[in-house]
């Protein structure tokens, strides 16, 4: 499978630069580019992102012997600064690196991010084919896939972090955390570098989501859609660094000293003071190194314009010129410290003739600086000298590990690498190169788009033993308060709401749990009292019709709430006048004591204007307007909802102390469903219905009707 691929990531493999008035283009750095533009080059395919400038008329982007199409999305000022310098790189990027005192959090940069994330997925929905993955990548791009799912529901979405994925206690801080954990699960293929980070994601999903995981398998439970979520650990061009260093000639004056290298973007994450540091330990504690071993640093300008970098050089030069003078001499300087990035061979001459490397990150994502050394080791073999903090560190497990933070660990871990001999090197740099020259980029590509094509296996169905686990101790030898709304819970959504049938075998189950002794189910559904009495025809159960402002059951005394008879006339009057501004499709469903406008019939691009007009003629009528899937309730102002029915009726049951002697559990997928599972949160357990889509203050997730049929015919059988 060598076919062309569609790639969508921030920046493309080329910026611009206007030079005096004249445009110039640059091949852009960065470890996503130098990863996927080799592919590509060989594979062809399309190539959707930001130029780094606004293109004027007449200018283009691409140049005739481009080996595939590239697509520019363009951003004005106030978006680079909002979504690009702004959120993804003051917001996610420092907290994703688990630096959350580096992160702002400003709702405007929020707004532009997604916004811009829109503008990305418009562009590569345009031409899409059957099968053909979009495949997009990293932290500046996490809501995109949502916004493609949109435009193109049927497309086979992919993404792929470059950068690490923090634990919960860190990505919880985000305020937007669940628009962003919206956005990616809208992909049906989520890839990380290493199981850490995959591990990371599934636990923020089912911690913040309450979605239901399978954290061996990976797989996420999104309604009836399956997402799946695993590690890919990114390789290189290997052949390509390995010819390069073969090919380039030597830098004779550098070949003189022996050369600890250190090649990175200029980031706080890179970790550069701290080894800077580490160096000056070692020239204190090993004094023989001194005239001999230079520390050349190549640190390429990233990000000038966000203050911490400025910071962070600033930082760094005083460092270099602080350890240079104590230390230099008149034939040598111990650091060496080029503030600007260097050709591709100039490169490939400088990894194959350091003798050592030090890449030693606070925290990366991979590191592929790390693997492009190893790469160039085609003559004397060197030694590779690696933080346990970046995720290359999973899988280069033959390079000298170090902890970063560790000053005098690190020191003497460098000393150790510079007196390494010959055999222990190579034993060293032959398995480390055994592995990259196997697992380069190329087949990271394969690997990781065989996988998109797959459709991912679906999560086994709810079992009895999660039931068990979930609601076994919680029910045990108590009385049960069950609580069901009808639409989209005992029955699928359909288009009228006369087609929402009970299922003979729901209905079974739901007369199972009436029938038992110990438990009371009570039907509460935004209908009239008399319609969902109706509907769900068992015996000894309890209905709550319009969001509970009318309640009949057995032992209750018939409830009606004192002011709806104020409405009702009212809502006589407004029912016609919301049917003579009805578009077609759309209806009036009278209940009594609220009503309700459905439009899921309607033409699809009217339903927004549609539903703002409705609810400007609610509002003005003195009704609350609350919006429902695909119709606009009108209910009495009242203060009355589902929250408030189920603590009547829990009240009027049992008594002011109910949560003592029995044990609540709700299940609804409704937004007025919502206001119950609040009412319960710490007091019941409480299930919304559907994808996760929705936020919710629901404990649990079930997918669907099948989900909730399972859960109440195991309430059923339960002992
Ligand atoms: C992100 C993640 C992950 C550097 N200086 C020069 C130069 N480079 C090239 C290197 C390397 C790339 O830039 C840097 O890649 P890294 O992986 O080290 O780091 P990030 O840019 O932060 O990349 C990272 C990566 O994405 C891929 O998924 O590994 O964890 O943070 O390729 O060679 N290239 C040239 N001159 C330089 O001066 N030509």
């Amino acid at each position: 499978m060598d076919g062309p691929i569609r790639i969508v990531s921030n920046r493309l493999p080329v910026t611009l630069q206007r030079v005096s008035g004249v445009l110039e283009r640059k091949r852009s750095s960065g470890g996503l580019v130098s990863a996927l533009e080799p592919v590509l080059t060989r594979r062809g395919g399309r190539w959707i992102g930001w130029p780094g400038l606004k293109l004027q008329p007449g200018e283009s982007l691409s140049d005739a012997d481009d080996p595939f199409e590239i697509v520019p999305v363009e951003l004005s000022t106030n978006e680079v600064n909002r979504y690009y310098h702004g959120f993804s790189n003051a917001t996610l990027w420092p907290l994703f690196h688990c630096f959350p005192s580096h992160a702002r959090f400003e709702h405007r940069d929020w707004q532009v991010y997604d916004q811009v994330n829109a503008r990305f997925a418009e562009r590569a929905a345009e031409d899409t084919h059957d099968q053909e993955v979009i495949w997009i990548h990293d932290y500046q791009l996490t809501t995109a896939p949502l916004h493609l799912r949109r435009r193109v529901p049927e497309a086979r979405i992919a993404f792929f972090l470059h950068i690490p994925f923090p634990p919960h206690d860190v990505f919880r801080m985000l305020p937007w955390n669940r628009d962003v954990l919206h956005g990616l699960l809208a992909a049906d293929l989520i890839g990380f570098h290493v199981r850490g980070y995959a591990q990371n994601f599934l636990d923020c999903v089912q911690r913040v989501l309450s979605a239901r995981v399978d954290l061996r398998s990976g797989l996420i439970e999104h309604g009836d859609r399956t997402v799946q979520v695993a590690a890919f650990p990114i390789g290189i061009d290997y052949q390509g660094f390995e010819q390069r260093a073969t090919n380039t000639p030597s830098d004779s004056e550098l070949r003189r000293q022996r050369i600890v290298l250190g090649v990175d973007r200029l980031d706080y994450t890179k970790g550069i003071p701290h080894r800077l540091r580490a160096f000056e330990r070692l020239l204190e504690l090993h004094p023989e190194h001194r005239e001999d071993v230079v520390l050349l640093q190549v640190a390429v300008p990233s990000r000038d314009q966000v203050a911490e970098y400025q910071e962070l050089k600033r930082e760094i030069d005083e460092l270099v010129g602080r350890i240079n003078g104590r230390f230099a001499t008149a034939t040598w300087s111990p650091i060496r410290y080029l503030y600007r990035s260097v050709s591709q061979s100039r490169l490939s001459a400088l990894y194959r003739d350091a003798d050592v490397a030090l890449v030693t990150p606070i925290r990366d994502g991979m590191n592929l600086v790390a693997k492009e050394y190893v790469a160039s080791q085609v003559g004397d073999p060197g030694v590779l000298v690696l933080s346990q903090l970046a995720g290359a560190s999973e899988t280069m497990r033959e390079a000298v590990i170090v902890n970063p933070l560790d000053r005098d660990g690190t020191a003497e871990s460098i000393h150790r690498a510079l007196t390494m001999e010959e055999p222990e090197r190579r034993s060293r740099m032959v398995a480390l190169q055994r592995r990259e020259r196997e697992h380069n980029v190329d087949q990271w590509v394969e690997g990781f788009l065989t996988a998109a094509r797959t459709a991912a296996v679906k999560l086994a169905p709810v079992t009895d033993g999660d039931f068990e686990a979930w609601l076994g101790g919680f029910v045990a030898d108590h009385r049960l308060a069950l609580f069901l709304d009808y639409d989209g819970t005992l029955t699928p959504l359909r288009r009228h709401p006369s087609e929402a049938v009970l299922g003979p075998s729901m209905r079974a189950a739901v007369e199972a749990c009436a029938a038992r002794e110990d438990t009371d189910v009570t039907l509460i559904s935004g209908r009239a009292l008399s319609d969902i009495e109706k509907l769900v025809p068992v015996p000894g159960v309890t209905f709550a019709g319009n969001h509970g402002l009318e309640i009949l059951g057995p032992d209750l005394a018939p409830f009606r709430h004192d002011d709806v008879a104020y409405y009702v006339g009212r809502l006589e009057k407004l029912a016609p006048r919301l049917e003579q501004v009805c578009i077609e499709g759309a209806w009036v469903e009278e209940k009594g004591a609220s009503l309700t406008v459905h439009y899921r019939e309607a033409d699809e691009a009217q339903h927004e204007q549609f539903a703002q007009e409705i609810r400007a003629l609610i509002q003005r009528a003195g009704f609350q307007a609350r919006n429902a899937h695909c119709a606009v309730e009108a209910r009495p102002p009242i203060g009355w909802d589902k929250g408030h029915a189920v603590l009547h009726i829990l009240r009027a049951r049992y008594g002011p102390a109910w949560s003592e002697s029995v044990r609540t559990v709700y299940a609804g997928d409704d937004h007025t469903d919502e206001d119950a599972f609040r009412v319960l949160r710490g007091l019941g357990i409480t299930f919304r219905i559907g994808p996760l889509d929705e936020q919710t203050s629901a404990l649990r997730r079930l997918p669907n009707v099948d989900g909730v049929q399972a859960l109440l015919e195991w309430l059923a059988r339960r002992p």
